[in-house]
């Protein structure tokens, strides 16, 4: 502790993706930092020097941060000058069109440091929210205990906008935005960031803040549905989706993004429905764009079984259910959905993920596999799939299909072992 009177210098509750990267950056900078946890087990292996996800350089920054004494876990906050929530927000219902937040996670945040917070110190959180969550949920609650938020107490959102794969990196590098309650609360809050950020950091107002990132997300997800629409119609005109995307984007001011197999994680597919919750009537647009990308999954798992209706038996060998390429995280990925319309069917299915630990169900090596399999879907862009072995594979396997719904193998090399390639929106 750096001193005995005023506690931590930090308190970071929620020691997630993003909540443990940013403690252990504060503590390795000479702050003294408390991480605050619910899951008593991850505390015990923080506390470890250990990380309970994977993300790159983390473990030895976690390492580095506990044997410095900078950094200690705890299932209990304690008092600190500045308090960070980064706990999760998820939506309440999965695949309807209409979606509720559930920011039950950030009201018991609030509610476990109400009695450690103290007059001057700053409250800041970072959980992606509905506009509105900060002085809501965050503010509101701490003037119910009697403080002046912008007097006696701050109040600030500065979202996290890292990419996972690249967290430590992007949270020195990337601008901040720093949206406080009032004036004093964004200056106070952007002043805690500048001793660890080199990027910009910009203030403007808590649901500013919030919108900025919703919007950030947003605009990723309406683009990426654009270039699924386009991978179809590149489909139904017998063009190659990825020359039309790569030449569209030599312009200066066009930046199309990518087909695939859908879009997943715990941000685009949950982001862009606070924004159409919180104006319905006006976000006509945002809300077409993620029913699109929602269809994405499903309607390619019933292209593969369409594939393999004369084939007696057929076994489908899914690769990658991680929700992108080189991660290990893998919520909402399509590949869950895709397994979920061919497992629905008379398809055995097995499934590889060199970088996923834990999954729904079982994960089966590489050659178990695809042993006796009629076809090999790629569900996520991991780089150990460019150096796999077509030849090989195709050995082992009853039939050779490969539906590479990343786009992201060299088609040429598998035709030559053999493979009857299927892509996204190419020939
Ligand atoms: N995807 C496509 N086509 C593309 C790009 C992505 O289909 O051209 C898919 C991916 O395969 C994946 C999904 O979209 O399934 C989301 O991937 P992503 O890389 O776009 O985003 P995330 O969820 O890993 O991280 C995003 C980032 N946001 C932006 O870049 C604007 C990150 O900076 C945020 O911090 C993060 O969301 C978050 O936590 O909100």
């Amino acid at each position: 502790m750096a001193d005995d009177q005023t506690g931590y210098d930090i308190c970071v509750v929620g020691l997630g993706y993003i909540g443990l990267p940013t403690a252990s950056l504060f503590a390795t900078q000479g702050f003294d930092v408390l991480g605050v946890d619910i899951d008593a087990s991850v505390v015990r292996t923080v506390n470890d020097g250990e990380t309970h996800i994977e993300e790159s350089g983390l473990r030895t920054m976690v390492e580095a941060a506990v044997n410095s004494g900078r950094l200690t876990a705890s299932t209990e906050p304690a008092a600190a000058d500045t308090f960070v929530i980064a706990v999760p927000t998820p939506r309440t219902r999965e695949h309807e069109d209409t979606h509720g937040s559930d920011l039950g996670y950030i009201d018991r945040a609030v509610e476990a440091i109400v009695p450690y917070v103290e007059p001057d110190n700053l409250v800041i959180l970072e959980s992606t929210s509905p506009p509105a969550t900060t002085r809501e949920h965050v503010a509101a609650p701490l003037e119910r205990e009697g403080f002046a938020v912008g007097d006696d107490l701050y109040v600030a959102h500065c979202p996290e906008r890292v990419l996972p794969g690249n967290i430590l990196r992007e949270l020195v590098e990337n601008d901040r935005v720093v949206g406080g309650v009032t004036d004093a609360c964004s200056r106070r809050a952007a002043q805690f960031y500048r001793d660890v950020v080199d990027g910009e950091i910009h203030r403007t107002g808590a649901t500013e803040a919030e919108l900025v990132k919703l919007m950030e997300n947003t605009y990723r997800d309406v683009n990426i549905a654009l270039a699924n629409e386009l991978a179809d119609i590149s489909d139904e005109l017998g063009t190659d989706v990825r020359e039309v995307i790569d030449l569209a984007n030599r312009h200066p001011r066009v930046d199309l993004h990518q087909p695939g197999p859908g879009v997943g994680g715990h941000c685009l597919p949950v982001d862009p429905w606070f924004v159409v919750e919180s104006a319905p009537e006006q976000a006509r647009l945002i809300r077409q764009a993620r029913l699109i990308n929602q269809s994405v999954p499903a309607r390619l798992a019933e292209e593969v079984r369409s594939e393999l209706t004369d084939v007696s038996n057929p076994k489908v060998a899914l690769f990658g259910v991680a929700y992108k390429g080189n991660v290990d995280d893998h919520r909402m990925a399509p590949a869950k959905e895709i397994a979920r319309v061919l497992d629905q069917s008379d398809v055995e299915l097995s499934a590889y993920d060199p970088h996923v630990r834990n999954f729904d169900f079982e994960l089966d090596g590489i050659e178990s596999a695809v042993r006796g399999a009629h076809a090999v879907v790629i569900a996520s862009a991991h780089d150990e799939f460019k150096y796999i072995d077509a030849a090989r594979i195709g050995e082992l396997m009853a039939e050779r299909r490969l539906f590479d719904f990343c786009n992201y193998l060299d088609a040429a090399n598998w035709r030559d072992a053999g493979f009857d390639y299927v892509g996204r929106g190419r020939e």
